[in-house]
């Protein structure tokens, strides 16, 4: 849990340029990477605060630069503004470098919004597809070499392949003994994706975690805001953010569910969601709408491999809530990239169908 207090929060606000009134602070326990809380006055939520995780995302300049830049892009009708509030010192986080070194920025909260981690409907899944081209769309003629990799090869099979590798080499061996079904089949996709593996793509700056939690709803209606959660905006391929978005919305149960017959693939839900991205008009070349179908099995296996790799690694990159959580979520992980592989000719009729036209 947060072991940060009410008065170390405080004390960490009076570095941004915000009114001096009486806070009071919730922790947001979802992510596993950063440490966020809502900042509320009279218990109505005004801000963010987020504590930046610099042992994973290693350029904090840069990957606020990046965000800076990004937004300044990401405003229109039909995609809601974020704003960062500015340090004292005018910069957009503040270092501490008391005990702990430690990197926080502030942002606004946008009034009446909600997020989902799951959905049953149709509205939402579309408009999470909306949104998401709409980000695509509004950062389409950007200068990508602007863009710092915050986490170098985030996506990348290969590199996440030889992590996996030298974590089963160095394994305990019981561990390797509970997880030999799901090590056994982590090996096999792994030789099945290479055979798939995509033409040269374009680089696009992408946000690179679409989760559907990832973006913000509002609450009124089911229209969709904005991502959120902005930390891998880097360089990366359309089938990244399409993949891993579907990941969440056209599987109904959590990404960790355990019972794995509660897993879906819903079809109607892919169908919406591929629509929505269709109602930003064409902005997708034919070779990244042939790469989606497996972007959706890439992005829940990757994540599915980087668990189990984390899992072999006795839990030292996401946090945990207990011992075996990332072998439970690895296992759903797996599930669901078996059931996107027996939708494979489906995924390729829809996204044909709705973006190639
Ligand atoms: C991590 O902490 P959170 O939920 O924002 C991870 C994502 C995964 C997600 C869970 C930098 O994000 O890639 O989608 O866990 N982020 C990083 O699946 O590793
Ligand atoms: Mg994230």
């Amino acid at each position: 849990m947060s072991n940060f207090t009410d008065n170390i929060l405080i004390g960490l606000l009076a570095n941004f340029s915000i009114a001096n009134k009486e806070y009071t602070f919730k922790p947001l326990t979802d992510g596993f990477i950063n440490d966020t809380f809502l900042v509320l006055t009279d218990d109505k939520p005004l801000y963010i605060l987020q504590r930046v995780n610099h042992l994973v995302f290693k350029n904090i300049d840069g990957l606020m630069n990046n965000i800076h830049n990004a937004l300044e892009n990401l405003d229109d009708v039909d995609y809601h503004k974020i704003t960062l509030v500015k340090t004292q010192d005018g910069k957009s986080f503040y270092e501490n470098n008391e005990d702990d070194k430690a990197y926080w920025r502030l942002m606004t909260y946008i009034n009446e919004s909600t997020t989902y981690n799951t959905t049953e409907n149709q509205e939402i899944a579309f408009e999470a597809g909306r949104v998401i081209g709409k980000f695509h769309v509004l950062l389409n003629d950007i200068k990508v070499d602007n863009y710092i990799d915050t986490i170098p090869r985030f996506h990348d099979l290969e590199l996440r392949k030889s992590q996996f590798e030298e974590a089963l080499q160095n394994a305990q061996q019981h561990k390797k003994e509970v997880a030999a079904i799901d090590i056994d089949f982590a090996i096999e996709t792994l030789s099945k994706l290479s055979a798939m593996r995509q033409v040269e793509l374009p680089t696009r700056i992408c946000h690179n975690d679409t989760k559907l939690n990832n973006i913000l709803f509002s609450q009124k209606d089911s229209k969709a805001l904005c991502l959120i959660d902005l930390d891998t905006i880097m360089k990366g391929k359309f089938h990244y953010d399409f993949g891993d978005a579907v990941r969440t919305i056209v599987n109904t149960a959590p990404e960790d569910e355990q019972q794995h017959d509660k897993i879906t693939f819903k079809k109607s839900l892919f169908e919406s969601f591929v629509s929505g991205i269709a109602s930003n008009g064409a902005f997708l070349s034919k070779e990244e709408i042939d790469a989606l179908p497996y972007g959706a099995i890439l992005l829940p296996f990757l994540h599915g491999l980087r668990a189990l790799t984390d899992y072999l690694n006795n839990n030292i990159y996401y946090k945990v809530a207990y011992e075996n959580q990332n072998l439970d979520r690895s296992r759903s992980l797996f599930d669901f990239t078996k059931k996107a592989i027996n939708n494979l000719d489906f995924m390729k009729e829809v996204t044909t169908e709705k973006l190639l036209s």
